[in-house]
């Protein structure tokens, strides 16, 4: 990933307004509350317009307390290669992405091989959302509130074999609906990968919405990975398959340049990129934008507590 950043970030708008205010919005549509008093602008199309609201139960345990990312950063500032490389690419792109119909294959060594369909997987377990701290390998970051389920919820269902001790990650890679797959930058289909152990962690989010509605197209709809305490491009988006594997899987960044990015991925400040440092970070959307304080960046992002016994006795220096 060779990266060229001349966004400045400037923020009008205090996240937590952003927040309720959507929320309020949507709730009052829903239930046709404007009645008279709808403002002229807020027309039928408008209402169609709106994102598909999610319901889901904020898990509070999984949450950061700190604040959220206000939604037009996480919706204008992404990393989706499938439609272009600079970061408003996806915003401008992506509308091309078909969603529905959408199935998602699981396979390998399971023993209840399926294909689902998209919204039946929705349903498959309760909606929380968690509000995770992201951080990219180039050196910002994120507070997003996403909507999903452990994915481990999903993997049970399907009764993995004893030999299963990765997951592989396969998302979409459709030329026609997909501009960026004309380039070769990577090996498409992207590909991303867990460990087994990781795979099943709580943390590990099957998520289908952030900020309480679907996600968006160039957030990675209609389903995606989120793997907080690693590095951004651990979390594949627009997944069409999980597959099952014995071996490590080969993942598309690892294959682009295995010294710069390897399979694990935790967040590291004591491990540099060979290119660039990783012991700070830049939070996307801080009112004071270039000038902001930087961040320290912490082991596992964070979320030592709930991950590091999983990575016990391996020296994270060779295994990054
Ligand atoms: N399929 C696919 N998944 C992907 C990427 C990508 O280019 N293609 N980029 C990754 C990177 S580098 C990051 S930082 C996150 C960004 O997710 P966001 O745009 O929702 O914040 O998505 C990850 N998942
Ligand atoms: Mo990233």
């Amino acid at each position: 990933m060779v990266f060229i950043d001349k966004t400045i970030v400037p923020s009008d708008i205090t996240p937590k307004a952003v927040f309720e205010n959507r929320r309020t919005l949507i709730k009052a549509a829903a239930a046709g509350s404007f009645g008279a008093a709808l403002a002229p602008w807020f027309s039928r199309e408008a209402l169609a317009a709106t994102p598909e609201k999610l319901s889901a139960t904020l898990n509070s345990t999984y949450s950061t307390k700190d604040e959220a990312t206000p939604y037009k950063y996480v919706t204008s500032y992404n990393n989706f290669y499938e439609f272009g490389t600079d970061k408003s690419d996806p915003a401008a792109n992506a509308g091309s992405l078909q969603t529905r119909p959408w199935t998602i294959s699981i396979e390998g060594l399971v023993k209840k091989p399926v294909i689902l369909d998209i919204d039946a997987l929705l349903k498959l377990a309760s909606m929380e959302e968690r509000i995770y701290r992201m951080r990219c390998v180039e050196g910002w970051s994120m507070i997003i509130p996403w909507d999903g389920y452990s994915l481990s919820k999903l993997i049970d269902k399907v009764e993995p074999l004893g030999s299963a001790k990765y997951v592989e990650f396969i998302s979409l890679a459709d030329r026609k609906q997909m501009p960026g797959i004309s380039s070769n930058i990577i090996n498409w289909p992207y590909r991303e990968g867990l460990r087994m152990d990781e795979a099943m962690n709580p943390l590990t989010l099957l998520t289908f919405g952030l900020y309480g509605e679907v996600l968006p197209k160039q957030n990675g709809a209609p389903v995606r990975i989120v793997v907080p305490w690693k590095y951004g491009f651990k979390s594949a988006k627009s997944i069409v398959k999980i597959r099952f594997t014995e071996e490590m899987p080969k993942t598309s960044w690892n294959q682009f340049d295995a010294r710069e990015y390897g399979f694990y991925s935790n967040v590291n400040p004591q491990v540099d990129h060979p290119r660039w440092s990783q012991a700070t970070e830049r939070r996307i959307g801080d009112p004071k934008g270039m000038f902001a304080p930087k961040i320290k960046t912490q082991m596992f992002n964070g979320y030592a507590d709930q991950v590091a016994s999983m990575y016990a006795g391996m020296d994270l220096k060779k295994y990054y």
